[in-house]
């Protein structure tokens, strides 16, 4: 159901640059002229700018860029993911914030988010930057009922969840690199890292970390990293509404989520071909001293690399080092 605050800025956005009267909205949703005038308030605090013209109404003279739980709950439009969102200015690390939630019972599909790290985490123990107020930097937390094994397939749904928002939008044709970073024009322009808390057979959460990289210029992406990462804003010159792009992402990850409970990973895993990078192409894989060419078919139902074996048939590689001839 949308909340009184939705449909408020909804009605205010549909009328453009005209006002609105104070009594017309208490019409149409249904509270006093006074609740009206309440809510203007608080969304002040929340970093909208409204203009009150006396005998007249309201308008929105500029929307709120300010993430809070606030801003990214009115307009979301989901059943479950972001029913509950924890924002914080600066934390260590979302998926650090995520972990304690869950382990203090915070509902399947709780959303972590903040507008900086001071210490980011990749997979492995890597470095992930994520410079204030630049990126989307957040962490779901999810109670799926499938079995432990399962769980790395969680990680190419997102990713696919993610590819297909930003393939929404002109100008941007995201691939994604097996398992999980978003690429653009072969640079990496998302990560992501899911954690689990399980036992032997059965799991008690899942975080699920998700890096995106949306307004840092050239000179805000460390030295280290320039010549194989980007953001959204190096690829289209223009600024990006981070506020929508979490919407957007999280509408998309509950519709993945939810067809693939039902349906199994057979259709996340052809949404995801369709973005796989350099599927068709010849990759070189080691593992240990052993070092070979193959071609790469694209993931199986496991989610798996599958490639084309030296007698021609598929084989699935679960660990390996690729070298997918861009720096890793
Ligand atoms: P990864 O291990 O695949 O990628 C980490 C590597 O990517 C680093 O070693 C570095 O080379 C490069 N890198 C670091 N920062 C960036 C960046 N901003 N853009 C592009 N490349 C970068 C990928 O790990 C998973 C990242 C998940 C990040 C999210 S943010 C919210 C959540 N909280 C948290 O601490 N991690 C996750």
């Amino acid at each position: 159901m949308e909340s009184t605050r939705s449909k408020l800025i909804r009605l205010l956005a549909d009328a453009k640059e005209s006002y609105i009267s104070g009594q017309q909205l208490s019409e149409q949703l249904h509270i006093s002229r006074t609740a009206i005038w309440k809510h203007m308030k608080e969304l002040e605090k929340d970093g909208y700018v409204i203009e009150a013209k006396p005998k007249t109404g309201y308008r929105i003279k500029k929307f709120s860029g300010n993430v809070s739980s606030n801003t990214i709950t009115w307009g979301l439009n989901t059943l479950w993911i972001g029913k509950e969102i924890i924002h914080k200015p600066t934390v260590t690390s979302t998926q650090v914030v995520a972990h304690q939630a869950a382990r203090d019972n915070s509902p399947h599909g709780t959303v972590v988010i903040a507008d900086e790290q001071s210490s980011g985490r990749g997979r492995m123990e890597r470095v992930w930057h994520s410079k204030k107020g630049k990126g989307v930097w957040m962490s779901i937390i999810l109670r799926p009922n499938i079995p432990p094994y399962m769980a790395p397939q969680l990680t190419l749904m997102t990713a696919t969840a993610i590819a297909e928002v930003l393939d929404q939008y002109d100008g941007i044709q995201p691939n994604i690199k097996w398992p999980n970073d978003i690429l653009i024009q072969n640079k990496k322009v998302a990560g992501i890292l899911t954690e689990m808390q399980a036992e032997q057979d059965r799991i008690q959460y899942v975080v699920v970390g998700i890096g995106l990289n949306v307004n840092q210029d050239n000179t805000e992406i460390p030295d280290a990293i320039h010549y194989r990462a980007t953001s959204l804003k190096m690829e289209t010159e223009k600024e990006w509404p981070i506020i929508e792009l979490v919407q957007k992402i999280l509408e998309g990850l509950e519709k993945e989520y939810e067809s693939f409970l039902k349906k199994g990973f057979g259709d996340v895993k052809s949404k995801w071909e369709n973005y796989g990078f350099r599927i068709g192409e010849m990759i070189s894989l080691h593992s240990g001293t052993e070092k070979k060419e193959a071609v790469f078919l694209g993931i199986a139902e496991d989610g798996a690399l599958l490639i084309e074996s030296s007698k021609g048939e598929a084989e699935k590689i679960y660990s390996a080092e690729i070298d997918w001839f861009v720096e890793d």
